[in-house]
Formats: structure tokens, C-alpha cells, sequence
């Protein structure tokens, strides 16, 4: 008799009308035929899905492009189908469930004519993990299935620990004709699926990231009371050996990856890396809060990344131990079939084709590769991975990060004096836009917690639950807000960054195990700057101490916009937020 498993991909057969339905095991002979496929039968906009590049300099790596109108996450074409629009909350499209399935089985019909539909089972977090969920996700693309294969652990023996249960996570996906008139990313929390038509980027169709580990995820986390976060992982060794783990929230291309991969610039530190993106945090039986990533990939923005930014992530690029790695929408220098993108850190490609396949030359007033271009590599190539990313309970998290693009205003770092505070200063986190959506870039928006974009029900209720988990931990982690951002009178940036975050990070270790002491300001708490390692750092003392300022006359916009967006919630803000926030108007009306 056939499975619940094999019913469900029967009937979205039926309704896609795919040439073939191909189940995949998640071996490495297999994504060797995905790409021969990706490079020979299978197009994109009238080219091939996949090119294969400089295989001595780049070892597996090959080259994709997207469809040129699909190149970054859509918000706006973005949905959460709770049945009750008030769980989904003002910070998410919705639409009826019986609606959205309506309008998406309309689009679906026929959608994979010609096309082979991959079925792909896979768990996000390990197997052995009490966390990991086994999941399904359908698609008509080799480069989503190949994707997929580097992202999350796939296997055959998912379906086989699925078994005769129902209680998987499906995901449909198909691009479609990457209209955008036909495009939807719709997710039905209470049926832990999610169905994406029309694009073949990044967050809209691997949807095993956004999509269910933190849409979804967040939404079966404030039922079975754990959290769901766009956070990286971290541990940072001190010269002494000790590790501290560390989450830290930042929005999306605002620099993640880069902590998550550091270099130190500190000598005697060092960072251990155990996810760039994603963490799903539970309470321990020992009352404190554990992280794993669920996540076996980076999924990351090119441009920028140097052997100077993160060399780290340059070694993994070039390190080729795990079939394959992915260049999506990069330049290619022609002479030598390289991927190339501005930062790189080498000079631009005498001839090149840009992002879209075009003819490009440095003298052109366009980029070569798409700000938003990334790269697909397994998280195993990292050269400094955890130990423990592997480990099935995850790692116990003594702080949590929290930091937005901030070109004024926020200081470089500050701690809260205690959870609920803690909670309230992330919520209230503002970002500077950037080029991984499909929105114009450098507007400054309330983001709470980097999860603006992905957290699947109303915000309300969001704190609400954070505030809860808080009141669950014997030992909570201590809460930081940093800002890597700060730009002076010329727009440069005050803050050299990368590498030399460590510093701040050195400082947050040291608060985490009271070594130092802190100076009191309305917004927290600041370090004295002597208590910051500094040596070896040329940056003028007046900078300095203008990234670390405070300046109440300034805050004044800043808490009304906050106040204008916490509002939105209505009931559902939790009072204890709306304390937090009166504490802190009347210190900045002091
Ligand atoms: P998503 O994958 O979209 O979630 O992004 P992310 O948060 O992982 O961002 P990522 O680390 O890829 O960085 C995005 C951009 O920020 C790149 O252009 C980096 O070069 C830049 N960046 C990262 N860290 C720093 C920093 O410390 N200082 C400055 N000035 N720029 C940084
Ligand atoms: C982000 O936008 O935060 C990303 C890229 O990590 S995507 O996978 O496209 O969501
Ligand atoms: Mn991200």
C-alpha cells in the first residue's frame, strides 16, 4: 500500500504534470548527474542551468544564472496562510488558506510539462538531533535539487524514518515561467507547507531555509516552546583554550557570514564556526539555551568576500572536499573561466561576461556580478568548523548579538542590564535595507531581531514568546547590540570591521565572565574604552569615541519611529514591552 509520502507526490503529479517524477538519494554520483543534466538537457532563459568553471583554481565549482527578474527574496510576494489574519500579524502578507490554495493550484496545473519533478527528502538539524524534522520538498530545477543536496542533509533514509507517518514537512516547488504575475511564496504553518511557484533564488525556493526553518519553524516553536532565529553560531576560543558560544542576529547581508567565518585580528582568538544563518534554540535540562544550525551549508553573498574580508570563506570556496559548490549570478572572467565579483580583492577581468551572460568591460558604468550573487558550499569545506557542529544536543549559549546596519546613531556595542531588557532592545533594532530582497536599498526599517522578513505569525506574539522563554531559563544568556557601521562626515565607514570585530567580541566574552565593568547610558551598557583591546588598531581617538557616543538628542526620532512601529501589534505587544519602552522615553527626555 502506498505511503502517505508516496500519495502526496502522486497527487502533485498529477496537478503539475511533470515528463518524469525522479526521487533522489542525496549521494554524490547523483549530484554529478544532476549537473550533467544542469549543463546539457535543462535551461534557464535560454541557457544552460549550470556551466562548469576553472576546475584547478575552483575545484567543483560551477556557475549559474538566474532568470534576470529573479534575483533575490520577494517580500512582498511573500504570505503566511493562517486561518485567522491576526495570528499571521502586520508584519505578514496573508491570504485565506482556502484561497491561496485555490489561486496556487490555478498557477501549478501543468507547471512541470516537459520538466522532471526531483523529490527531495532531507532533514534540517541532524538526524540523531531530539530538534532535526524530516522534510520533503518537490522541485522542477536541478540547480534548486543540487542546492538542496549542499544546504540540508539529504538521504534516502529520510524517507525510510518517514515511514508510514504523515507528519513530514512538504515543500512544492516549481519556477514556473518566472512571471512574477506568477509568483507566490506561500506558506500554511498549521500544515507545515510550504508552496513557492515562479522563482528559483535563494530563500524563495530552497525551502528548507527561510521558508521552514524560520517561518515555519518559528511558528512550531512558540507552540512547543523553543525559538526559531536568524542568528549565526559562533564559539570564540581565548588564549586560554576556553570556548564561549555565542548567537548573533544580524539582517540579512549585514554580515553574518562574515562573523560566522572570522579570522581573529587578535592574536591567541579564535572563532569556531557552527552556522552562518539559521539557529534553533532550545531550553536544556540544565536551564540553559542550546543552539544547533539546522543548516549544513552557506548559502552567501559574494560580492565583498576577499582573502582580506574572509578568508575563511575563500578557502571553502576553493577547497572543493564536498560535491559541488555553486556561483549564482557572479562575473566570469573569460580568460581563465573564473568566477569574479567586485571585492574580490583581484583586479577586474580584462574580458568578462556579467551576471546576466552579457558582455562586460571595467570601463562599464554597470557591476559585473549582481550585489545580490552568491555562492552554494557546504558548510564541511569551512576550515574552522566546530567540533560540535555535528553534535545532536547543539552548543549552550552564554550571549546573544543583536545588530542592524546603522550608518548613524546606534554605538558600536552595548549590553542590556537583563533579559526583558535584552528583548526590548532587539525588538526595537532598526536596519538599513539591502540587495537580498527585491526593495530599494539603504532605507532604514524596523527589523526586531533580523526576523522582520521571517517570522511566521504576529510580532506580538513573537515578544510575547521570547519573553516567556526568558522566564524558562535558570541561566539566560546576556544580551548585546552591535553596529559595525558607523560612518564618518565622508561616509566611510569609522569601524574597520571583519576580522577586527573580535574585539568587540573579546570585550562581550569578558562581560560574559565579569572581567570588566561598564558605563551606564540610557540604551545600556557601553565599555570603557580601556577595556577594549585595541593594540595594533590605527583609528583617531575622536572616532573612537564618536562610535561609542550616546547622544540623547538624537534618540528623539528614533523612539517615536519605534513607538509608530511597535503599535501595529495592537494588543498583541506584550505590557512588559511598552514598559520598556516608557523607561526608556523618559530617559531620553531627561
Ligand atoms: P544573508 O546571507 O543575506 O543573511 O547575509 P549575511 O548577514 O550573512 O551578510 P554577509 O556576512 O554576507 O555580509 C554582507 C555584506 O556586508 C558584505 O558585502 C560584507 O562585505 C559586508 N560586511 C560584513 N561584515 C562587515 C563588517 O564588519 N564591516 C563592514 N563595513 N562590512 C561588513
Ligand atoms: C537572507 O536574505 O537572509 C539570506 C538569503 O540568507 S536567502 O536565502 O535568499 O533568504
Ligand atoms: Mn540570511
Amino acid at each position: 500500500m502506498a505511503t502517505p509520502l508516496e500519495r502526496w507526490v502522486d497527487e502533485q503529479a498529477r496537478l503539475f504534470k511533470p515528463k518524469k517524477v525522479y526521487w533522489c538519494d542525496g549521494s554524490e554520483k547523483e549530484a554529478h548527474e544532476l549537473i550533467e543534466i544542469g549543463i546539457i538537457d535543462e535551461q534557464i532563459n535560454g541557457q544552460p542551468v549550470f556551466q562548469a568553471l576553472n576546475q584547478h583554481k575552483w575545484p567543483k565549482g560551477f556557475l549559474h544564472r538566474s532568470h534576470p527578474s529573479d534575483v533575490a527574496r520577494v517580500e512582498h510576494l511573500t504570505y503566511v496562510c493562517h486561518p485567522d489574519k491576526n495570528v499571521a500579524g502586520a508584519n505578514n502578507n496573508w491570504m485565506a488558506p482556502e484561497e491561496a490554495k485555490q489561486l496556487m493550484t490555478k498557477i501549478s496545473d501543468g507547471a512541470m510539462k516537459d520538466r522532471t519533478m526531483y523529490v527531495l527528502p532531507y532533514t534540517m538539524g541532524h538526524p540523531d538531533s531530539p530538534y532535526a524534522k524530516a522534510c520533503v520538498q518537490l522541485t522542477d530545477v536541478s540547480y534548486v535539487a543540487v542546492s538542496m543536496r549542499i544546504m540540508t542533509r539529504m538521504s534516502k533514509s529520510v524517507i525510510d524514518k518517514i515511514g508510514s507517518k504523515d507528519d513530514f514537512v512538504k515543500g512544492i516547488h516549481s519556477v514556473g515561467d518566472f512571471s512574477q504575475e506568477r509568483r507566490f511564496i506561500m506558506h500554511f504553518p498549521d500544515e507545515r507547507l510550504v508552496w513557492s511557484i515562479g522563482s528559483g533564488y535563494g530563500g524563495n525556493a530552497l525551502l528548507g531555509k527561510k521558508c521552514f526553518s524560520l517561518r515555519i519553524a518559528s511558528w512550531v516553536g512558540k507552540q512547543e516552546g523553543w525559538l526559531a532565529e536568524h542568528m549565526v553560531i559562533l564559539g570564540i576560543e581565548d588564549p586560554k583554550g576556553n570556548v564561549t558560544y555565542v548567537t548573533a542576529a544580524l539582517p540579512s547581508a549585514c554580515g553574518k557570514t562574515n562573523l560566522a567565518m572570522m579570522e581573529s585580528a587578535l592574536p591567541g582568538y579564535k572563532i569556531w564556526t557552527i552556522g552562518d544563518d539559521i539557529a534553533w534554540l532550545n531550553i536544556g535540562p540544565d536551564g540553559r539555551l542550546w543552539a544547533i544550525n539546522p543548516e549544513t551549508g552557506f548559502f552567501g553573498v559574494a560580492p565583498g568576500t576577499s582573502m582580506q574580508t574572509n578568508p575563511n570563506m575563500m578557502r571553502a570556496l576553493k577547497k572543493g572536499s564536498f560535491y559541488p559548490t555553486l556561483f549564482t549570478n557572479t562575473g566570469l572572467d573569460l580568460d581563465t573561466n573564473e568566477p569574479w565579483w567586485e571585492g574580490i580583492g583581484t583586479p577586474p577581468p580584462r574580458s568578462a561576461l556579467d551576471w546576466q551572460g552579457e558582455h562586460w568591460e571595467p570601463s562599464y558604468n554597470t557591476k559585473a556580478a549582481h550585489p545580490n550573487s552568491r555562492f552554494t558550499v557546504s558548510i564541511y569545506n569551512a576550515p574552522a568548523l566546530s567540533k560540535e557542529f555535528d553534535n545532536p544536543k547543539g552548543v549552550p549559549i552564554s550571549a546573544m548579538i543583536f545588530g542592524g546596519k546603522r550608518t548613524q546613531l546606534i554605538p558600536l556595542v552595548f549590553e542590556s542590564s537583563n533579559w526583558q531588557n535584552g528583548v526590548f532592545s532587539a525588538a526595537r533594532m532598526g536596519s538599513e535595507t539591502t540587495a537580498a530582497a527585491a526593495h530599494q536599498e539603504g532605507v532604514l526599517r524596523r527589523d526586531p531581531m533580523a526576523m522582520l522578513p521571517f517570522c511566521g505569525y504576529n510580532m506580538g506574539d513573537y515578544f510575547g514568546h521570547w519573553l516567556d522563554i526568558g522566564s524558562k531559563l535558570k541561566n539566560p544568556p546576556k544580551i548585546f547590540s552591535v553596529n559595525w557601521f558607523r560612518t564618518d562626515e565622508e561616509g566611510k565607514f569609522v569601524w574597520p570591521g571583519f576580522g577586527e570585530n573580535i574585539r568587540v567580541l573579546k570585550w562581550i566574552i569578558d562581560r560574559v565572565n565579569n572581567r570588566v565593568d561598564a558605563r551606564q547610558t540610557p540604551v545600556g551598557l557601553v565599555p570603557h574604552i580601556k577595556d577594549l583591546d585595541l593594540s595594533g588598531l590605527k583609528i583617531e581617538k575622536e572616532k573612537l569615541e564618536k562610535i561609542f557616543e550616546v547622544d540623547i538628542k538624537d534618540w528623539d526620532k528614533e523612539i517615536k519611529d519605534v513607538r509608530q512601529f511597535l503599535e501595529k501589534f495592537g494588543d498583541r505587544m506584550p505590557k512588559a514591552m511598552w514598559q520598556e519602552y516608557e523607561t526608556l522615553a523618559k530617559e531620553i527626555q531627561r
